[in-house]
């Protein structure tokens, strides 16, 4: 059956998160994106609210689906942009162009890692950022996102 937009969440992922739980367990954890995919339907299901759940390496198809989800009208778009993060005026741009709320979602806290991870373009043009949490940041950004879009449909 067909999701209705009004209803539906995209949870983006950018570069290389498609290795999660594969290196680097001591700042990412051992969790797959399958394991976030889970998490994330589960914490839209609590709000009645589906997913579409992506990941690519590429920045082109980043920027066609931040595109895809303004031109539908989803609810917003929870989005960690990987390395694209510190270099992407692309996704800054699509995201800006954009009527739905984004909330930047990182699994580690970016602002205690290497100083050029502390940038971000995306911050720029988010409603929200999450950094930190571990894969829980992806649920906190769920419902982060819901709470502020519940909030902005009352009287
Ligand atoms: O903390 C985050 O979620 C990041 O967005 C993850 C990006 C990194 O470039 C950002 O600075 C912070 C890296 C995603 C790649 O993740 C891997 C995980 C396991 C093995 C290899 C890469």
């Amino acid at each position: 059956m067909a999701k209705s937009m009004a209803k539906t969440i995209y949870v983006l992922n950018g570069p290389n998160l498609n290795l999660l739980g594969t290196r680097e367990p001591h700042i990412y954890g051992h969790s797959s994106l399958k394991d976030v995919e889970k998490l994330c339907r589960k914490a839209a299901e609590t709000h009645g609210l589906a997913v579409e759940f992506r990941q690519s390496n590429h920045e082109g198809a980043i920027v066609d689906w931040i595109q895809e989800a303004g031109a539908g009208k989803a609810v917003g778009i929870v989005f960690n942009p990987g390395g694209l993060t510190h270099t992407s005026v692309s996704c800054h741009d699509a995201i800006k162009g954009i009527g739905v709320p984004t909330i930047e979602c990182h699994i580690s806290n970016i602002h205690a890692r290497e100083p050029w991870r502390n940038h971000s373009y995306i911050s720029f043009a988010a409603k929200a950022v999450i950094c930190g949490f571990g894969i829980q940041g992806y649920a906190l950004a769920i419902d982060g996102l819901v709470a502020l879009t519940a909030a902005k449909s009352k009287p």
